[in-house]
């Protein structure tokens, strides 16, 4: 049987607040557009099987095949002081700890949006401000086959399946990952990223990595605990972005 991501396939998966209500069409532009301006409460979710024009960063895309990935979209209302780029990495984290439930194996955050499995991008973030609330965006490749991820990604990319040769349920995998944010998001609220400071640097994939920024070289120090990403740009001079294309070594 095929899985899916339906409010009745993912209803036994539930642990807590996230997740209520649920919207969910089985094919459609992109779940953002389901969940902005719908006057929802904070922990709303919309899914889908397939977004027609599925969205990235900056204008950029973001593509699968109709029922293998995880799509999902969460309608959060954090206070208007917090910055919103410390939202996508409380996002990032909680879906690498969800893949780390998943895989057992272990998954990182890579700075500003990605998690990746194996040096392979697995799941990208998309947090986008409508109205007051943050409409925070995670698409997760789960069993997506070589053939169906995309080739010409900016960040080479690879699916739970790919990575381990075994199936997801997606569903399951949902339930985890919104009780990971939950708790993450919980957290962050209260105390900002310094209280999952730990976690996420102990995940952070670019940490003392030969990168290039906007095409400059440089050397990923870390995530520091405001989510800004520390460089050393050598000759003893260091600087922290708070946005930036990041490029990096094998
Ligand atoms: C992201 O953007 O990584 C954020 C992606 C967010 C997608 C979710 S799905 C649910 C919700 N609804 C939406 O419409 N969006 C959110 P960015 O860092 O800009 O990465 C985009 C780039 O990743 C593209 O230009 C491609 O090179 C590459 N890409 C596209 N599809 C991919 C995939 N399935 N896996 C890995 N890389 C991909």
């Amino acid at each position: 049987m095929k899985d899916t991501l339906s409010p009745g396939a993912v209803a036994p998966h539930l642990r807590g607040r996230f997740g209520k209500p649920h919207l969910y069409e089985t094919e459609c532009e992109s779940t953002q557009l389901l969940l902005a301006g719908s006057g929802l409460p904070e922990g709303a979710i919309a899914t889908t099987e397939h977004q027609t024009r599925g969205r990235g960063r900056l204008g950029r895309s973001w593509e699968e095949p109709s029922g293998s990935a995880l799509l999902v979209s969460v309608l959060l209302a954090p206070s208007p002081d917090r910055r919103l780029p410390e939202l996508s990495l409380v996002a990032a984290l909680a879906v690498a700890e969800a893949v780390e439930g998943a895989t057992e194996l272990a998954a990182q955050v890579k700075w500003p949006n990605d998690v990746m499995l194996n040096r392979r991008k697995v799941a990208g973030i998309l947090s986008e401000l409508v109205d007051a609330s943050v409409v925070v965006g995670i698409g997760l490749n789960v069993n997506q086959s070589r053939d169906e991820l995309p080739r010409d990604a900016l960040t080479e990319a690879g699916s739970l399946r790919t990575l381990t040769g075994t199936t997801y349920d997606r569903a399951a995998l949902l339930g985890s990952l919104l009780s990971q944010l939950e708790r993450g998001y919980d957290i962050w609220r209260q105390d900002g990223l310094d209280g999952l400071y730990g976690e996420l640097g102990a995940r952070d994939f670019l940490r003392g990595r030969r990168i290039t920024v906007g095409g400059e070289p440089a050397t990923a120090v870390q995530i520091l605990r405001d989510g800004r990403l520390e460089l050393d740009l050598g000759a003893h001079q260091t600087r922290a972005i708070e946005s930036g294309e990041i490029r990096f070594e094998r």
